[in-house]
């Protein structure tokens, strides 16, 4: 599935390379055995924070270990099952930046062209090229921090709406800019509404045909659906439950909802097979050119023990291990998808709720337990202090 006739070649933009150097040493430290008890234990962790519903999968080199627990649908009680499908937020960024280099390879888009070039007078900035767009450089506002500041109004506003890509970024840009383009670093969905609309109107196809021609048939992703702007899940899913702002009151079921505030950069739904496959395929060199894989892989500082490439993140774990991979958060859903540098081992977990930072830090411990063994002492009723760097800066997490 490598897309052929493509010679390697590599462009450095200026502006990044007067960025802070990320440690080169990142990612050569080899993955421990997994440790299952661990997993497990923080599944039943991220149950008594308050998630309904937490699952996990990891493949390694044709092993397979899946772990479930608490329910997939609180009405009904029906248990959790491992190959439920969920609603993966921003891993939905990986599959479009993914789309975006496919077009790099077949030579329809430059990286370091200005996105005026394809979308003339989108953006007010003619500076702000594409890879400043992928890697979160663009200094574009990102339109959910207002959108999302009361989490259960905010939600129940856009719940059922439909918008145009543009109407997303013409909010974005009601606010300044952030930043100057390509100086910092700053976390924008409106980034990957723009990237959605680059590979529409390079493709002439909508972006839910793109994902389905160059990634989810060829790797026979069988859980794997872009039906924006229909509001079900497929299938059979978990409900997804989001944590209202006021303590104590009842958890929203959020499962039906267009996802259309975030579309190419949220809306996927998927199972953790599929995510694990898709990771793995990416890694390995299966989607794009060695060479485009490699400018995924161009690392700028995104806070602490992590790094963003081209709708690709880097967390540098305790035990030195680095994985590759995104976090995402929708309305119900948190997922972690990542794998090791060669994609041999990946890492899929996720939880039926979200707008709860409790349940947010206990679930980043699964990569620890997927990457690390056992080596990793977990306190009990203790998370690491994270921010969640996939959700927009201004949104309070719970
Ligand atoms: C959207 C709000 C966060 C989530 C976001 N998601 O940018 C992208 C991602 C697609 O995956 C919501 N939080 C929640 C709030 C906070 O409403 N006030 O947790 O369900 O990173």
């Amino acid at each position: 599935m490598r897309r052929a006739g493509v010679r390697a070649g590599t462009v450095v933009g200026a502006v990044l390379m007067s960025l802070p150097a990320v440690p080169a040493h990142a990612g050569s430290v080899a993955p421990r055995d997994p440790d299952l008890a661990g997993v497990r234990g923080v599944l039943r962790a991220a149950l008594r924070g308050g998630a309904p519903g937490a699952m996990a999968r990891i493949d390694d080199r044709g092993t397979v270990f899946r772990a479930t627990t608490g329910v997939a649908d609180r009405t009904t009680g029906r248990a959790l099952a491992a190959t439920d499908r969920f609603r993966i937020g921003s891993v939905t960024k990986v599959f479009t930046a993914t789309v975006l280099l496919q077009l790099v390879d077949e030579k329809k888009l430059k990286l370091d062209a200005p996105v005026d070039r394809y979308l003339p007078g989108l953006l007010p900035d003619r500076r702000i090229t594409v890879r400043q767009v992928l890697s979160h450089r663009s200094g574009l506002y990102d339109y959910t921090n207002d959108m999302f500041a009361s989490s259960v109004s905010g939600f129940e506003a856009v719940r059922k709406k439909v918008f145009t890509p543009r109407e997303l970024v013409r909010r974005s840009l009601r606010h300044p800019r952030t930043h100057a383009p390509g100086t910092v670093y700053s976390y924008s969905n409106t980034n990957f509404v723009v990237a959605g609309m680059l590979i529409e109107k390079l493709t002439g196809n909508p972006v839910g045909s793109e994902y389905e021609n160059r990634i989810i048939r060829p790797l026979k992703l069988r859980d794997t659906f872009y039906v924006h702007p229909a509001l079900r899940i497929p299938g059979r899913h978990a409900h997804g439950y989001l944590t209202p702002d006021r303590a104590g009151a009842a958890l929203v079921d959020a499962t039906e909802q267009t996802v259309s505030w975030a579309q190419s950069a949220g809306a996927l739904i998927s199972s953790t097979r599929d995510l694990n496959t898709f990771l793995s395929a990416l890694l390995r060199g299966r989607l794009t050119s060695a060479a485009r894989l490699a400018q995924m892989e161009r690392w700028v500082p995104a806070g602490t023990g992590q790094a963003y490439g081209l709708g690709l993140r880097r967390r540098d774990l305790s035990c030195g291990v680095s994985v590759y991979g995104h976090t995402g958060a929708v309305q119900g859903f948190y997922t972690y998808a990542f794998a090791s540098k060669d994609g041999k081992r990946s890492l899929a977990a996720a939880v039926n709720t979200s707008n709860n930072g409790t349940v947010l830090t206990t679930m980043l411990r699964t990569l620890d337990s997927a990457f690390c063994g056992k080596s990793v002492k977990v306190r009990r009723g203790v998370a690491p202090v994270e921010r969640q760097e996939d959700v927009a800066p201004a949104v309070p997490l719970g």
